[in-house]
């Protein structure tokens, strides 16, 4: 297993749409279990391919509490289930470390993927487990968490990410 090296905002690499997975061969079981061990060194509940800059429909989650309970999904695809029911969550991104906004959702949503195995997934989330998911989704979209807040908001913590890059150069 191997770390992978995580893309922080404002890369415009991370604005990819990502290409949906033909077949799952053995890079891409590999790059799902780096991807997970990427994800929990990371702290993170969450991770996308995209933020790895490997450009494919592919998402790995944990929202548990110990840890021991990832989930891997091949071409995710959402749909909302209550549009009037949503959650307000502080969201936050391995892409964009040391932030954290409220963001509103919707709550209830339906996934449809394909396990790493090859088999067909559906399940229902709510809750934390749902926004972690649409979360995900859109970054294989090219979309993230900042693009919700407002500009002012954006660009402040692009100015403050890019800051920290350059000084990590000197
Ligand atoms: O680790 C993460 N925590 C988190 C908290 C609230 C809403 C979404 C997330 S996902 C994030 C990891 C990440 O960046 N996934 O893309
Ligand atoms: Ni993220």
């Amino acid at each position: 297993m191997s770390l992978l090296k995580i893309l922080i905002f404002p890369d415009t690499r991370l604005r990819t749409v990502a290409d949906p997975i033909g077949s799952i061969d053995n890079s891409i079981k590999k790059l799902s279990q780096d991807m997970l061990e990427t994800m929990y060194a990371g702290n993170g509940v969450g991770l996308a391919a995209t933020q790895v800059n490997i450009h494919k429909r592919l998402v790995v989650v944990d929202v548990s509490e110990e840890k021991n309970d990832p989930l891997i999904l091949v071409n995710p695809e959402v749909e909302i289930l209550n549009f009037e029911k949503n959650k307000i969550y502080a969201e936050g991104c391995l892409s964009v470390p040391g932030f954290y906004e409220e963001i509103e959702r919707p709550n209830m949503i339906k996934i449809k993927a394909t396990s790493i195995e090859g088999k067909k997934i559906n399940l229902k989330a709510e809750g934390m487990k749902s926004i972690v998911l649409q979360h995900e989704i859109d970054h294989l979209d090219g979309k993230m968490f900042v693009d919700f807040l407002s500009n002012v908001k954006r660009q402040r913590i692009r100015q403050k990410l890019l800051k920290q890059k350059k000084k990590k150069k000197i």
